[in-house]
């Protein structure tokens, strides 16, 4: 195995600190000054006021919106056309950890990672170490059984946990309980099932069987959850299998997480969805009945899952979170809902990687700002009164905030880059990791 590269030199971060205080330092007075004219507009229109908070508040609550980047995420990903892998990818989950760590290093919002098994492999204790040396987290673990791994004895041509043959969905039992032991050494508290079982013609399958062989491996999974640990079970209505999935939609995965047991939630992947679907509807359903596991982010702008998150529905995203933050709102009030997790689950074919996710988490957390803007009283009032147009004015008003001071205040406060992709580029991260790293096209990728 090869060796971390952070443990060689210590617990020393990606980014050399006195490049981004220079480049903040040159752009702080302009941020003072967009902060205060935010401040100004905001106090003139009486949103705080409304809203009984202040600016700084704001602030606090956007800096604690962490999203959680996908280790296959920081490599090129591809289409079924090809991939094209740029100079300086990282060749192993350490140097995958390391250019999450950058990015951590100039969002401040962004300190956990997920881990994908066996695209990811590692001794536990190897990867514990460079993640503590590195600052990040790991988050839920995710399990594949959508595609054959060299050596399995196996195949999952035919399904994994739904395949008619008992011993392949025993293979893919185990192999979900062996991912669970690897994140118990390493801190996670979630398993993420990724299936792709379904059919490519009428006929193929049978629905009802299907669905039944999946709901009882999983619960031969979750059975062996450790106590603390949740499950998440996704959807998707169509790909790998195009003419049906096992699990095509959130109330197929509702029903297997009922059938489950309490900490067997379901994950909104946003692409998941057919174009025009209420996405935020479905969120919302889902928080009501206490299954909302978490969200993936991305975006779609056919039917795909893999455009970045908020870079062609930007309303529709405000929206989930507006669902998502009326949630958080009412649950410290009564302490009852347990945070859903966020995590970035997109591929970039054309883009760096890099980049690609310092902008995702931004979107992210813009969307999550612009929804604190939201006056939900006045909002309830307008919705009992029957007037949808101020019901709607209220939420076009905190969409059309402007939130992009707060967000860089809030790196620069964190310690953070005020202008993230430009220190990106201007330190030629990519260009020394290209002449560091010896790539190998088997691990490098990995996002299918
Ligand atoms: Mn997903």
């Amino acid at each position: 195995m090869r060796m971390p590269h952070m443990a060689e030199r210590g617990p020393e971060l990606p980014m050399q600190r006195d490049l981004i205080d220079r480049s903040n330092a040159s752009l702080k007075a302009r941020l003072a000054l967009d902060l205060e004219s935010l401040r100004g507009s905001l106090q003139r229109s009486g949103t705080l006021l409304a809203l009984d908070t202040t600016l700084e508040e704001i602030m606090d609550r956007v800096a604690g919106f962490e999203v959680v980047l996908p280790s296959w995420g920081l490599g090129t990903g591809g289409t079924r056309f090809g991939r094209f892998p740029g100079p300086g990818e990282p060749t192993s989950i350490f140097e995958k950890l390391e250019d999450a760590a950058l990015v951590q290093q100039l969002t401040r919002g962004a300190g956990a990672v997920s881990l994908h098994v066996p695209w990811d492999s590692g001794a536990s204790r190897a990867l514990s170490e460079c993640a503590q040396g590195l600052g990040l987290r790991f988050d839920a673990m995710n399990s594949n059984t959508f595609q054959d791994q060299p050596g399995q004895r196996l195949s999952y041509k035919f399904g994994s946990l739904s395949h008619p043959e008992s011993a392949v969905r025993r293979q893919a039992i185990d192999h979900n309980l062996e991912v669970i032991a690897i994140g118990e050494a390493i801190g996670s508290k979630a398993l993420s099932v990724w299936i792709g079982d379904g059919s490519d013609t009428p006929g193929q399958s049978n629905f009802r069987r299907s669905l039944e062989r999946v709901a009882d491996s999983l619960a031969e999974i979750y059975k062996s959850l450790p106590g603390d640990w949740k499950l998440f079970v996704e959807y998707k209505p169509y790909e790998p299998a195009f003419y049906s999935t096992v699990i095509q939609d959130w109330g197929t995965a509702l029903h297997l997480c009922q059938g489950l047991g309490d900490r067997a939630h379901v994950l909104v992947d946003l692409g998941h969805h057919l174009p025009g679907t209420n996405i935020e509807q479905i969120v919302s359903r889902l928080i009501q009945v206490g299954r909302l596991g978490g969200v993936h982010l991305n975006d779609s702008k056919y039917g795909d899952d893999d455009l970045t998150a908020g870079s062609i529905r930007p309303f529709q995203l405000f929206l989930i979170f507006c669902e998502l933050v009326a949630a958080e709102r009412e649950a410290r009030k009564s302490r009852q809902m347990s945070s859903p997790t966020y995590l970035i689950d997109q591929s970039h074919n054309t883009r760096d990687p890099i980049e690609a996710l310092i902008v995702t988490v931004e979107e992210a957390r813009r969307a999550y700002a612009k929804a604190l803007f939201v006056d939900f009283e006045r909002l309830a009032e307008l919705q009992d009164a029957s007037d949808p147009v101020l019901a709607e004015l209220v939420l076009k008003n905190a969409f059309e905030t402007d939130v992009r001071p707060v967000l860089a205040a809030v790196r620069l406060r964190d310690g953070g880059a005020i202008d993230p992709i430009g220190i990106f580029r201007e330190s030629g991260y990519r260009l020394a990791k290209a002449r560091e790293r010896k790539p190998d096209w088997k691990t490098a990728g990995g996002m299918v």
